[in-house]
């Protein structure tokens, strides 16, 4: 008999119906009662279904007396309480999952037969999370750091797991140095800093002793790793994977995700100050987006291709350290996914939710890339530590949406009772136990395999510099300069002069002004001589798509706009400019010194979203400052106010002003570019907040 099948559909728990007292009030320590929310409550128990007739106190053997040990109450809730933790990811610790769907737009029926991918206009359940890397579960959102990105498809064939980065590269060619990596990164472990931070020795010792990660670290150096909303961020299966089709035959695919919004990022002292104001950025503002139906969506592209093409590429599809550009393979989009549900419960779901790359369905098979390969072994085996039991799948956000039946029985955590007296194949005693299904069951893709066994590294992996330096030319100047200046701060952060100079080394082979610029930005006097090249570095055709400034879109949907009032504001003016950015798209969000709100000119009142100290500008793309006379001078003199409109000026946003909207950029010595503009003009506002003026920002820091 098959097992029951646990439900994977997120419901809210359940607790034991009971007939005890509805437990609408409770006796206090103090002996006053609480009263609740009417409604019908049910009893509260213990595990064991016992109902509890006081939540308040342990039992004593008199008011002023021991706790007894006899307490069996007491016992049981602090023991849960004690084990209410799980390990948490070793990297990836950090995540925000949404529940969503995915649904398909072109048919890849030539390429595979994964329905998955062959029924048009059938929408598949998913459960996407989104995370950092480095650091541990309570870390803030926006450290420099790639964003890992993995969907869980509850597809009708079983579960697929598309586990995934916003970056299309890794630093690694080999998982055998996967630990290496992640314990450069990690916290120094002598001295348990820092968290979530690749500015550190360890981490850029192991990097320049690593040429192969150069192409990612150009990567991580850009833009990419400071996003501003996990709606803007692109998403990469990264490895090549492969699609077989009825005939058995195979074609390579890369897996893409693009979002609706486009790519938006911000730059490193917003990302550093909104750690600050916001450490739940990231995961507050995908769950407001969520929450008032503005759902993210992102769409999905693949790159096909053949082992005959793969032969042709200047590099080697299987070194998950190179990309295909979208010039050499054009992206096929295939279908969409929209997050729209967010969890009932964080732990049950994001915290317990178990991605493994090895959770593929029929028509979709790995690729030799040396790096999944690896990745293959350790998702399952972690689960069994962090999970506790080869039973995780049983957990309902882990559970298949389709029948699902075999003969493994028993181990922790078994949730299910399977019946009857067989638990074996092929067996004749009984007449409906699981069997296996030769012609629609799993096949591995048919490939010959040749060739010596060895701890080999191929020689097509040999060029570690020419996809950087195509990565680093493909971007627009301000995007260079943001690379630069950030290689300069994460390395004037190393103490060892021989790493800098090592890495400074590395980047003559990238391009020689990037090389110049850091050496200038880190202070040296002469150039390091560059470590020599195992394989002869390509100059690639520059690929535009791997630019974030080029991915922005040209709108205000997604983006939040603050106006900054006080007592006295112009309510008329305001409204205006709320409406227009509404209409647009944007979220608006006011700021007065008080929580309360301000009294407007009227004499009307006009609520606040946020008080001042605590809402600062960086928690918005572009702000309003609308003030009277009087409340301008008495934000003159206050910091907080200060830093709204300095910040706004230095991370390049649009600012609208009004006469007492001026007065206070004055005061905080903000010059007046085109950026900034007349409160009276709406529309100019808005055409200035959909993008940022990279050309302001020579005049507000030093880039390298
Ligand atoms: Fe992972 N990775 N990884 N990784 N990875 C984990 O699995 C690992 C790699 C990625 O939201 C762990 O369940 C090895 C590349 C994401 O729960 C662990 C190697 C890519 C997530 C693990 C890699 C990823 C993980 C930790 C080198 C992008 C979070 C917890 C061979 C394609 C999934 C867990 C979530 C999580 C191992 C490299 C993406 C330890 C050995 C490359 C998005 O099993």
């Amino acid at each position: 008999m098959a097992a029951k099948k646990p439900t994977s559909k997120s419901k809210k728990q359940k607790s034991a119906k009971g007939s005890a007292p509805d437990g609408d009030s409770h006796q206090a320590a103090g002996g006053e009662l609480h009263q609740t929310a009417g409604g019908e409550h049910p009893a509260l128990t213990t595990n064991q279904g016992l109902p509890i007739s006081d939540n308040q106190n342990s039992l004593r053997a008199n008011p002023h007396g021991p706790t007894l040990l006899e307490d069996f109450i007491l016992r049981e809730k602090i023991m849960h309480f004690d084990h209410e933790r799980i390990p948490e990811r070793i990297v990836h610790a950090r995540g925000t999952g949404v529940h969503g769907f995915f649904e398909l737009t072109a048919s890849l029926e030539q390429y595979t037969t994964a329905r998955i991918l062959t029924e048009v206009g059938e929408r598949t359940p998913v459960f996407t999370r989104i995370s950092t890397v480095a650091g541990g579960a309570g870390s803030v959102d926006t450290p420099r750091d790639v964003r890992g990105f993995a969907v869980k498809f509850y597809t009708k064939e079983g579960n697929w797991d598309l586990v995934g980065n916003n970056i299309p590269v890794f630093f690694i060619q080999d998982a055998i140095k996967f630990p290496d990596l992640i314990h450069a990164v990690k916290m120094e472990p002598d001295r348990g800093f820092p968290q979530s931070a690749t500015a550190h020795d360890t981490f850029w010792d192991f990097i320049s002793l690593t040429p192969e990660s150069m192409h990612m670290v150009m990567w991580i150096m850009s833009d990419r790793t400071l996003p501003r909303s996990l709606r803007m961020i692109e998403a990469f299966g990264v490895h090549s994977f492969r699609l077989v089709n009825a005939a058995g035959e195979s074609t390579f695919v890369k897996f893409h995700w693009r979002p609706k919004l486009g790519l938006q990022s911000t730059i490193w002292d917003e990302a550093v100050k909104t750690a600050g104001a916001d450490p739940d950025f990231h995961r507050r503002e995908m769950f407001e987006a969520v929450e008032a139906g503005n759902f993210p969506e992102w769409e999905f592209a693949v790159q096909l291709f053949t082992q005959d093409e793969a032969d042709s590429f200047p590099f080697d599809h299987l070194d998950a350290t190179k990309l295909i550009p979208e010039e050499l393979v054009p992206l096929k989009v295939i279908g969409r996914m929209v997050l729209d549900r967010w969890p009932d419960n964080f732990f049950a779901e994001t915290e317990q939710v178990a991605y493994c790359p090895s959770h593929i369905v029929q028509g979709i098979d790995f690729s030799n890339d040396p790096l999944l390969q690896g990745r293959l072994f350790s998702y399952d085996d972690t689960q069994l530590l962090r999970l506790g039991s080869p039973n995780f799948h049983q957990i309902p956000i882990n559970a298949p949406q389709c029948p699902f039946a075999n003969l493994q029985r028993d181990g922790r955590m078994q949730m299910t009772q399977p019946v009857g007296r067989v638990a074996y194949e092929p067996n004749s005693l009984s007449g409906d136990s699981p069997r296996e299904t030769p012609a629609r069951g799993f096949r591995s893709a048919t490939v010959t395999e040749t060739g010596d066994k060895g701890r080999i590294r191929a020689e097509s992996f040999a060029d570690h510099y020419s996809q950087a330096r195509q990565f680093f030319l493909s971007q627009t100047a301000y995007e260079q300069a943001h690379i630069a200046s950030a290689l300069v701060f994460e390395l004037s952060k190393v103490e060892h002069v021989h790493v800098r100079e090592a890495m400074v080394g590395h980047l003559q082979h990238i391009d020689p002004a990037l090389a110049d610029r850091v050496a200038a930005g880190l202070g040296f006097d002469k150039l390091p001589a560059p470590p020599r090249a195992a394989a002869p570095v390509q100059d690639l055709a520059p690929s535009p798509a791997l630019q974030i400034i080029g991915k922005m879109k040209n709108t205000l949907e997604g983006r939040s706009v603050g106006i900054l009032i006080a007592d006295g504001s112009d309510g008329a003016v305001i409204d205006r400019i709320k409406k227009a950015a509404t209409d647009a798209g944007a979220t608006v969000k006011i700021v007065a010194p008080k929580v309360g709100g301000a009294k407007l000119a009227s004499g009307l009142i006009q609520a606040a979203d946020g008080q001042l100290a605590g809402t600062p500008s960086v928690l918005f793309d572009a702000v309003a400052v609308i003030l009277s006379d009087a409340g301008a001078k008495t934000l003159s003199s206050e910091s907080a106010a200060i830093d709204f409109v300095r910040d706004a000026f230095g991370h390049l946003k649009a600012i609208a002003v009004d006469s007492g909207g001026r007065t206070l950029l004055k005061k905080a010595q903000v010059k007046q570019d085109a950026g900034v503009v007349d409160a009276g003009d709406q529309g100019a506002f808005i055409d200035a907040a959909k993008t940022r003026r990279w050309d302001r920002e020579k005049s507000v820091r030093t880039l390298a």
